[in-house]
């Protein structure tokens, strides 16, 4: 099978770090084929530019080569439900994948997460996916995206304690890593910490081969059908939603 990781960022460096650990967890027979997006924000700390993100987002869903599954490898799931309208392939983001997976092993999982700004993102997404029972807390470290890629930034030592924490403090037994960019260290943290660390890449790579092993598809009636043909205007008037119940998907089912 073919899995598309799409991170809706346009930082190539970050999809190299996102590639590596879906690559890590991929099963023999999955090709993962990792994207950028063409446009927007150079990382996502915020409602304007996960807003801005999704366009780059679609984009990568529909012009991209055909696939089985598609993974958001943004922790804010940008664009999630709309990008389940325009493809029949499942898609899974990656803050949805990975606290399915704390409330797999552990009674109680916190997420860790950067900007302070970010957190309440994360909060409306633990009650979206109804994770309230499952979630101890939503912890920011204030690292901006970027210097995660910083060699010489502390962020990881950082990202630790805040960790060590949310183990302390919470009595959370898992932890949930809240970025994309933070997937190349859930093995060290781990290690350190002696509890699940979750990277939501990987939750979400091991979900996508699970649904297409199962040759499950997104729903194509009511809220998630191919959106309704209709004239758009002005910058958006390419993104007019055509009449897909006469053109095939490109997407494989
Ligand atoms: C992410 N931003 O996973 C989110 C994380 C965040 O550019 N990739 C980003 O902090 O919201």
């Amino acid at each position: 099978m073919r899995i598309r990781v799409i991170n809706p960022n346009t930082t190539q460096s970050m999809t190299e770090t996102i590639a590596a650990a879906a690559r890590a967890v991929a099963s023999p027979g999955t090709e993962i084929v990792a994207a950028t997006s063409r446009s927007g924000a150079a990382s996502i700390e915020g409602h304007y530019d996960e807003a801005m993100s999704v366009l780059g987002l679609i984009d990568e869903i529909n012009d991209g080569p055909p696939c089985d599954a598609h993974v958001i490898a943004c922790f804010g799931d940008p664009g999630l439900l709309a990008a389940r309208e325009v493809t029949a392939a499942p898609v899974i983001g990656i803050a949805e994948a990975a606290m399915h997976a704390a409330s797999f092993v552990a009674t109680g999982f916190s997420v860790v997460t950067t900007l302070e700004r970010t957190r309440v993102i994360a909060e409306h997404l633990v009650h979206n996916y109804g994770m309230e029972r499952h979630c101890r807390r939503v912890r920011a470290t204030d690292i901006p995206v970027l210097e995660l890629e910083d060699p010489l930034s502390n962020a990881r030592a950082t990202i630790l304690e805040e960790c060590e924490k949310a183990i302390s403090e919470d009595k959370a037994g898992a932890i949930v890593l809240g970025c994309a960019g933070m997937a190349d260290l859930a093995q060290f943290l781990e290690r350190r910490l002696g509890v699940p660390v979750i990277d939501g890449v990987a939750a979400a790579v091991k979900f996508a081969e699970a649904l297409v092993g199962m040759g499950l598809s997104t729903s194509k009636r009511g809220d998630l059908a191919f959106p309704l043909p209709k004239l758009y205007r002005g910058k958006l008037a390419d993104y007019a939603p055509t009449d897909r119940s006469i053109t095939p998907s490109r997407q494989r089912a």
